[in-house]
C-alpha cells in the first residue's frame, strides 16, 4: 500500500484500514514502514520522572494524580546532577533519546523551570535527543525550551475528542490541541499519541488517529501506550487490552502517518517477545527501556536495558542513533 503522506484522512477511511484482515493489515503496514524507515532500526528511549506525583489534574488512568490514593509517593524536582547521571548510564546502554516527565498541569515561570532548562541543555550537550512532557505551556516557555536545545515535546491526545471528558475533566481536548499548536511555533518536534484500554470504542481509537493524522505536519513521534491498570485510580479494574488491538493500532498509525516514529510505550512489559515482534512488524520503531524497571513510576513496569538488547539481537534489530534535527535552521549565533 503506497498511500503517500496525507493530511485529509476521514474516519471512515481509517476505520477501513483498522478493520482489514489482520495479516493483510500487518503486511500493508510493514510495506509502508519499509518505504519510509530502515526496518532494522529501533530507537531506545529512557524516561526520567523529574518530578513525580501530586498532580492537580484528574486523568483517570494516572498514578500521579493527587485525586487518587495510589502507591506513588510525591517527590520534589530531581537535582540536575541526578538527571545527568541517569542520562549518562542510558547513553552507555545505547539509548539515544531521554524523555523528562513532570507531573504538572502546566509549566510555571519559576526556579524549577530554570532547572529544567539547565537539564535540557546538559543532556542535549551529551549528544542525546531530549523530550520533555511538562503539561501545558506558553509560546515564551516553548521558545526557551527550544533555545535550551529541546528536541521534542510530548503532549498526548490520549483518546478521541468525544471520549476525552469521560477520562479527564480538568482540561479539554482543545487545550491539548492548543498546546501542540504552541510547540509548532518553534523548531521543537511534536510527540503526541494515546492510550489503549481506557474503555474506549474502536471508533474512539480511529477518531484519535484521524485527529493526529490530519495535523500538518504529522507529529514526528506517536506513542501508543497500553493502559497499566493502577490500583486506586478509577480505571484500576479495566480489562487487559488484547494484543491484536495493540497491533492493529500500531499498524494503522504507521499507515496513516508513514514518516512518524511509532513508539510502543507503556504496557510493553507484559508483552512476550513474540508479541513485541508483531508490533515491530506492524511498524513500531521505538521502545522505552530502563535500569530501574519502571516507566515513570513504580506502578508501570518497564523492561531493562540488558533484556531489551538481548531481544533486539534475537530479532536482528539494532539501536538507532540520535537523529539529526529536521529542518534545522542555523541559529543567529552560529551564523555570525
Ligand atoms: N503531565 C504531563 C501530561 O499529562 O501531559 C506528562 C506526563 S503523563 C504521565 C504522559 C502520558 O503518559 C499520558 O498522556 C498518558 O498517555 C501516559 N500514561 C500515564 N499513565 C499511564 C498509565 N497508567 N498507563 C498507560 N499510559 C499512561
Ligand atoms: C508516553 O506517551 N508514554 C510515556 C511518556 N509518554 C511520558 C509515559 C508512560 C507513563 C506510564 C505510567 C507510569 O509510569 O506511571
Ligand atoms: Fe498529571 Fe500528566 Fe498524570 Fe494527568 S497524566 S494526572 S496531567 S501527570
Amino acid at each position: 500500500m503506497s498511500v503517500g503522506i496525507r493530511y485529509d484522512w476521514t474516519e471512515a477511511e481509517i476505520q477501513k484500514i483498522y478493520d482489514m484482515p489482520l495479516l493483510e493489515l500487518i503486511y500493508q503496514a510493514a510495506s509502508v514502514h519499509r518505504q519510509y524507515h530502515d526496518p532494522k532500526k529501533i530507537q531506545v528511549c529512557k524516561l526520567i520522572s523529574i518530578k513525580t506525583g501530586g498532580c492537580p489534574e484528574d486523568c483517570s488512568y494516572c498514578a500521579q494524580s493527587s485525586r487518587y490514593k495510589t502507591e506513588v509517593k510525591p517527590q520534589a524536582l530531581l537535582d540536575k546532577d541526578t538527571v545527568v547521571n541517569i542520562a549518562q548510564t542510558a547513553k552507555q546502554k545505547g539509548v539515544s533519546r531521554v524523555c523528562m516527565g513532570a507531573a504538572w498541569r502546566e509549566v510555571r515561570d519559576n526556579a524549577q523551570f530554570e532547572t529544567v532548562l539547565e537539564m535540557v541543555k546538559d543532556v542535549t550537550d551529551m549528544g542525546l535527543e531530549v523530550c520533555c512532557t511538562l503539561g501545558m505551556l506558553t509560546v515564551d516557555q516553548a521558545k526557551r525550551l527550544e533555545a535550551a536545545g529541546l528536541y521534542a515535546y510530548n503532549h498526548n491526545l490520549d483518546t478521541s475528542e468525544d471520549y476525552y471528558s469521560t477520562i479527564i475533566t480538568t482540561r479539554t481536548y482543545s487545550d491539548r490541541l492548543n498546546t501542540i499548536e504552541i510547540v509548532r511555533q518553534t523548531n521543537v518536534t511534536v510527540c503526541s499519541g494515546g492510550i489503549l484500554g481506557l474503555g474506549e470504542t474502536t471508533a474512539d481509537r480511529v477518531s484519535m488517529l484521524c485527529t493526529l493524522a490530519n495535523l500538518n505536519p504529522h507529529p514526528e513521534s506517536v506513542p501508543i501506550n497500553i493502559l497499566s491498570q493502577v490500583a486506586g485510580t478509577p480505571l484500576a479494574n479495566q480489562p487487559d487490552v488484547p494484543i491484536w488491538d495493540v497491533v492493529r493500532m500500531i499498524a494503522t498509525a504507521r499507515i496513516v502517518m508513514p514518516t512518524s516514529d511509532v513508539r510502543l510505550s507503556a504496557g510493553r512489559a507484559r508483552l512476550s517477545q513474540v508479541e513485541q515482534a508483531f508490533c515491530f512488524m506492524a511498524g513500531a520503531n521505538s521502545i522505552f527501556s530502563s535500569d530501574d524497571n519502571k516507566m515513570l513510576t513504580v506502578t508501570t513496569p518497564c523492561p531493562d536495558y540488558d533484556a531489551d538488547l538481548e531481544m533486539l539481537n534475537l530479532l536482528g534489530l539494532e539501536m538507532r542513533p540520535r537523529a539529526q534535527r529536521p529542518n534545522q535552521v542555523a541559529s543567529p549565533a552560529a551564523v555570525g
